[in-house]
């Protein structure tokens, strides 16, 4: 019986806090937008034509960042991030020194998609966030962004 009890208990605790994740992060509502749950991009697909803005907004309760993979984007454009770092290995830097490059809670970052590799009719930039991307623990918050003509 008190076995019983404690199975009830800890299932009730569950749902609360499945419910709350739900609450806390999600879609963004707007177009051209990117939401955050707490460990992954919400949509992590996005097609945009080129040109677009798209605004990455923490609809978390938890800091993310929004990095680039080093040259996982056309080679016309340049290395971009939430802390504006210029390499890869900066933003990473940054972020262990003081979680530079942080979004916390309702914090938004823009980036324009301006390029597409020359000869191609739509090129892929792949991002992720520092603090969540530990593929060998199963955690991998990644998305892209495809650009179109
Ligand atoms: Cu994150």
């Amino acid at each position: 019986m008190e076995r019983r009890t404690f199975i009830a208990t800890l299932g009730a605790g569950a749902t609360v806090g499945l419910a709350g994740c739900l609450d806390a992060g999600g879609d963004p509502t707007g177009e051209n937008e990117v939401g955050m749950t707490i460990d992954s991009f919400r949509p992590e697909e996005l097609v945009v034509e080129r040109g677009t803005t798209v605004t990455f907004i923490n609809t978390s309760s938890h800091a993310h960042t929004v990095t680039a993979f080093q040259d996982a984007y056309p080679e016309e454009a340049e290395f971009w991030s939430s802390g504006d770092f210029d390499t890869e290995e900066e933003a990473i830097e940054g972020w262990n020194r003081n979680n530079g490059g942080a979004l916390y809670g309702g914090d938004e970052f823009e980036y324009t998609f301006e390029h597409i590799e020359e000869g191609e009719s739509r090129s892929r930039y792949d991002y992720y966030c520092i603090p969540h991307y530990v593929p060998h623990q199963g955690t991998e918050m990644r998305g892209y962004v495809i650009v179109e003509e």
